[in-house]
């Protein structure tokens, strides 16, 4: 059975049961808990060779790691990747994209946010946010008038983007001016097999 190291509140990790919810794919699912420094665990080493969530390890042990190969990997042949080359490289150019241009920008200030940290790292959190609307202004302006980052169907471009995207309120970004951005959101999570983050952000409004 396939096997996701992950961790309760890591975006890239909710990323991957995203997908295999959709997928229908069963895994066995080891959390760490990232504050006691598990992912730093020589024996985690061995598995993540960067010592970071998520990591999926195959049926045949072999493990996979950076949330965009498990995803590329996982939804290869599924109609969550294009077959065309033309359209698998503009999904590769968005997941590219989010790890460059937003990932760091949003998960470090919603961190620093949730462990009561952005009174001491104001001025890193204020560095990190001028490249986080930037790159938030482009995604927006590329969504005004499209339903999907690419082509006419959802793919993991949009899983992978809108993962972090939803969580930046949480490290503190105003999302109020990003219409695009918001209604690309609610067709996002209405998809078949959207999971949330945690189950408790399903009961409760999670943006
Ligand atoms: N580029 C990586 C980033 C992974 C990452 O930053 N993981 C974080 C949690 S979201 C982590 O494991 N941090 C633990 C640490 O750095 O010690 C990906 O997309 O998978």
């Amino acid at each position: 059975m396939l096997r996701l190291y992950d961790s309760r509140l890591s975006g890239n990790s909710w990323k991957i049961r995203i997908l295999l919810s959709q997928l229908g794919l069963a895994y066995e699912r080891v959390t760490l808990d990232l504050q006691k420094g598990e992912t730093r665990e020589p024996a985690f080493g061995q598995i993540s060779r960067f010592s970071r969530v998520p990591v999926l390890v195959l049926d045949d042990g072999r493990p996979i790691v950076e949330s965009g190969a498990i995803l590329l990997h996982l939804a290869r042949g599924t109609p969550y990747l294009p077959d065309d080359p033309y359209l698998q490289a503009e999904v590769m150019s968005w997941l590219f994209f989010e790890q460059a241009d937003l990932q760091k920008a949003i998960a470090i200030p919603r961190v620093l946010h949730l462990h009561g940290l952005a009174q001491e790292r104001q001025q890193d959190i204020e560095r990190l946010r001028v490249d986080g609307y930037a790159g938030l202004e482009k995604l927006d302006q590329w969504l005004r008038g499209r339903t999907w980052l690419v082509d006419t169907h959802y793919t993991v471009a949009d899983l992978a983007l809108s993962a972090y995207v939803s969580l930046a309120d949480q490290g503190g970004y105003d999302m109020t001016r990003f219409a695009g951005i918001r209604d690309w959101l609610v067709r996002v999570r209405a998809q078949r097999g959207w999971v949330p983050l945690t189950p408790e952000a399903g009961q409760a409004s999670e943006s």
